[in-house]
């Protein structure tokens, strides 16, 4: 079978939507780090629609920082791929012409950036994964002892990180007279704007304190919030696919229906008619993110361990499950104390929604996609909320539960006695500090032990220790549901 092309766009089913522009005459306006499945189905379908809207500057190159893949996946296709939205009922498909091609970056580093200082080129955005900006997950600084970043910030002539291509893409445009582009990370991290250009500056000024200072008063880097379900692409779902469209694509997403996107009004220069395109821009995204990150991806990294731990593969199984689902209202109620909800965002249909979305069963959500990178996600998704809460000297019961589960999901085995690999960067940081605990108090106190992921606030605060001691001895020994029953 042929591949989906742009030759091949003519042929597909007629309730297939195409691009409905002329790609020929797109300009590349946004480079794209982290070329993924979430990029594909959020920011790149803001872009197709900025194209649909007749404004041709919005065309995408996609970067790859690591490895090929995803070129290979959709260089032969023109860029092209469906963008398949599943509501549990139907699937909707869309072809997405934004992405004008994907680059890998260790293959040719200098390409990428001269792509990023093309005076066209006026957004670089990014979703390198919470891990890709090499900063400490808990006090947000440059990993300056990781090698990537060490070698960028001894030598830029071939950067290896996304700061470190940063930094170079901005000091090529300012030697060329160029002004700089805007910064949009589109990552789950609180803060993600001033994070990344925490970085950008850090490295910056090391290389050049005046290319520093330019960055800091030319530059932007807007913080946002970001919000889609969208979960890895299996072989099934694009031999699936290829039979329907008959054209085989080897980049499609799938994803729910929901989206949003919220961007701090800041820019260094020109940009989508956002507004225009749904997309909310405003100077305050913090309620808003918090509001997302605690409720929504602590609940996800709550169902991903104690799910995944008794045997769950996906996430609508686990909420299925009264006691499950009964554990996730508590952990909301507790996070939902510690937000200043913006207005407009009414919590408890925002809670329902999340629950309808969690329950989407054509999604098939793997529980371990979740679980990764916990050491990168818990400090925004659980601890800063457990925090508030003993600031507020308020209980933290089902928080402490789902911290109880990410310690228990260390051990790389279900109560089914199925083993798995613990995909974290910080899995054999993890693996060693637990290596020596005894029981379950033992194993707190070690996790609480490494300041890169748990903070001395909480690390030394008894009530933390003994409530995630309390549940993690719970579900040792009586296994994850039956403690889940004896929580509600
Ligand atoms: P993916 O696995 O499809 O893509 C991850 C991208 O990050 C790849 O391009 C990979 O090369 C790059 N990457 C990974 N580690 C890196 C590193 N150390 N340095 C540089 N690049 C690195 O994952 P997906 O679904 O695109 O998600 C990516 C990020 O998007 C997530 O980590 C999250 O921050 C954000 N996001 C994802 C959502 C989803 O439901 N998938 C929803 C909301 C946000
Ligand atoms: C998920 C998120 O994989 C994960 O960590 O919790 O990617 C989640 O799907 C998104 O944040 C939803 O917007």
């Amino acid at each position: 079978m042929s591949r989906l092309s742009n030759a091949a766009l003519a042929g597909l089913p007629t309730e297939v939507e195409r691009p409905g522009y002329d790609r020929a005459a797109v300009r590349t306006g946004v480079v794209h780090l982290g070329i993924g499945a979430f990029h594909r189905a959020h920011q790149a379908v803001v872009f197709d629609d900025a194209l649909r809207s007749g404004d041709l500057r919005w065309g995408v190159l996609g970067v790859s920082l690591r490895s090929p893949g995803v070129r290979d996946q959709l260089n032969p296709q023109d860029g092209l791929y469906s963008l398949v939205v599943r509501d549990g009922v139907d699937d909707r498909t869309r072809i997405i012409g934004a992405v004008q091609g994907v680059l890998v970056a260790p293959e040719d580093p200098a390409a990428v950036v001269a792509a990023m200082a093309s005076p066209d080129v006026h957004l670089v955005t990014l979703t390198v994964t919470e891990k890709g900006y090499r900063l400490d997950p808990a006090s947000g600084g440059l990993l300056t002892a990781d090698p990537d970043v060490a070698a960028d910030l001894a030598d830029l002539s071939a950067p290896r990180t996304a700061p470190g291509f940063l930094v170079a893409a901005l000091a090529e445009r300012r030697r060329a007279g160029v002004a700089p582009f805007t910064v949009v990370s589109c990552d789950n991290l609180p803060h993600n704007g001033a994070r990344v250009r925490s970085a950008v500056l850090a490295m910056a000024q090391v290389h050049d304190p005046a290319l520093a200072e330019w960055i800091e008063t030319e530059g932007a880097f807007p913080q946002t919030m970001v919000d889609r379900i969208v979960p890895a692409t299996t072989p099934e779902d694009i031999d699936t696919r290829a039979a329907l469209l008959g054209a085989r694509d080897e980049g499609m997403v799938k994803t729910e229906p929901f989206t949003q996107w919220v961007i701090e009004n800041r820019f260094a220069g020109p940009r989508p008619d956002f507004a225009a395109l749904g997309v909310q821009l405003t100077a305050e995204v913090a309620p808003w993110e918090d509001a997302k990150l605690r409720l929504l991806n602590g609940a996800h990294s709550s169902i991903a361990y104690l799910g995944g731990i008794a045997g769950h593969a996906f996430v609508h199984e686990v909420v299925a499950i009264p006691a499950f689902r009964t554990f996730v209202e508590r952990l909301w109620d507790e996070a939902g104390t510690t937000l200043n909800p913006p207005p407009g965002l009414d919590i408890p249909a925002y809670r329902r929604d999340l629950m309808a979305r969690f329950s989407n069963p054509s999604l098939q959500h793997r529980t371990r996609q979740i679980a990764m990178d916990g050491s990168q996600k818990l400090p925004q998704r659980l601890l800063a909320t457990i925090a508030a809460r003993l600031d507020a000297d308020q209980p933290i019961d089902a928080l402490a539960l789902g911290v109880a589960g990410w310690i228990k999901w260390q051990e790389g085995v279900t109560e089914t006695g199925e083993r798995f690999t613990v995909d974290d960067p910080m899995a054999a940081t993890l693996a060693t500090a637990l290596a020596g605990a005894d029981t379950a108090e033992d194993s707190v106190r070690a996790v609480s032990s490494l300041t890169e992921i748990i903070s001395p606030r909480l690390g030394n605060d008894e009530r933390f220790i003994q409530a995630v001691a309390r549940h993690l001895d719970g579900i040792e020994s009586r296994g994850v549901e039956t403690w889940l029953g004896h929580q509600a």
